[in-house]
């Protein structure tokens, strides 16, 4: 099994896009030996920048990324696209229109895209979309791009999972800032105003500004905004620039790094504990026997728990 995925990585290092892509899978599947595959990859990875872009519902951050991707892929960094899509697995619906709208860079060399699912996820999306970071670090890319949409939980951790964060807003939604939900406003690293041909871009602008001049630290204060026509490309090479800048004058989240990396330590823990604790039961009937004695009324969910708190010495 080791070597199974040993052979893979080493295919995957070399260059093969379909050993990626396999492994990739495999993680998400949570594959037996997953673990093992991780801690292999972690070494080859901290390489890569990674970036979340977000916002609101249409407002072009599948756009926006395609015209990101173009520019970066022309001044010859290797691009990974992770999209988040926010549908059901089984719908699928935005997740077409995202495949098409993005079909052109996913035919540039260098450019790997990954779709995810929000719901559906073995070992939760934030942490899925971690994994994912790490092996396409691994293959080589040079900028990860995650797109999701800014509204849900899951969506807020995922974007937390990148070193800087685009938020995309668009004209006309006036006090609509808040559509977007208050906790990524906070960990907007660049604010992107797209769809500047529509009318109230400028004032958009105006608006972002304010409420970021309002908010007392002097780090919100020099936060940019910037306006971007992500249809046609115009404002992009632009904002390709500052996120370059940024990067260069290492003004990237590091403050976060400690709490990142204690949340990915306690999810994941959390996470494996309860798969094995679950298909141990599963197998040895433990779980079944339970719940007819709870049923039977000769027990109750709470004791069975503190038995097996008891039983694994956590107590
Ligand atoms: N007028 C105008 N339309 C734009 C611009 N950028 C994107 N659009 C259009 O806005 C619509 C939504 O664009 P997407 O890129 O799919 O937006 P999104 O934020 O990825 O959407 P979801 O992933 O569904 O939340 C599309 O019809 C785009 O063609 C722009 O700069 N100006
Ligand atoms: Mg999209």
């Amino acid at each position: 099994m080791r070597q199974d995925w040993e052979s893979q990585i080493a295919e995957m290092r070399k260059g093969s896009v379909r050993d990626l892509a396999r492994l990739i899978t495999r993680v998400e599947n949570r594959d037996l030996g997953w673990l093992d595959a991780m801690q292999m990859i972690y070494p080859m990875t901290g390489k890569a920048c990674v970036i979340g872009i977000t916002g609101s519902p249409g407002a072009g951050k599948s756009t926006l990324t395609d015209r990101l991707t173009r520019e970066l892929s022309d001044q010859g960094f290797k691009i990974g696209i992770i999209a988040v899509d926010p549908s059901s697995p089984f719908s699928g619906g935005a997740l077409l229109g995202d495949r098409l709208r993005m079909k052109e860079v996913s035919t540039l060399d260098d450019v790997f895209i990954r779709s995810m699912a929000t719901r559906g996820a073995l070992g939760g999306l934030s942490q899925s979309a971690r994994d994912v970071v790490k092996i396409m670090d691994a293959f080589g890319k040079d900028i990860i791009l995650i797109e999701t949409v800014g509204v849900g939980q899951d969506e807020v951790e995922v974007v937390k999972a990148a070193d800087m964060v685009l938020v995309i807003c668009v004209p006309g939604m006036g006090d609509g800032i808040q559509a977007i939900k208050a906790g990524i406003m906070e960990i907007a690293d660049i604010f992107v105003v797209n769809k500047a041909d529509k009318d109230g871009a400028d004032q958009a602008v105006a608006d972002i500004s304010a409420m970021l001049e309002l908010s007392a630290d002097e780090v919100s204060s020099q936060i940019p905004v910037l306006k971007t026509i992500a249809a046609t490309g115009d404002g992009v090479p632009d904002l390709v620039t500052i996120m370059l800048k940024n990067f260069e004058a290492g003004r990237i989240r590091t403050s976060w790094q400690k709490e990142r990396i204690k949340e990915e330590i306690l999810s994941l823990l959390e996470k494996e504990v309860a798969r094995h604790l679950r298909s141990r039961w599963d197998q040895n009937g433990n779980l079944d026997q339970s719940v007819k004695q709870v049923i039977a009324r000769k027990k109750d969910p709470y004791s069975i728990v503190q038995e097996m708190i008891t039983l694994m010495h956590l107590q």
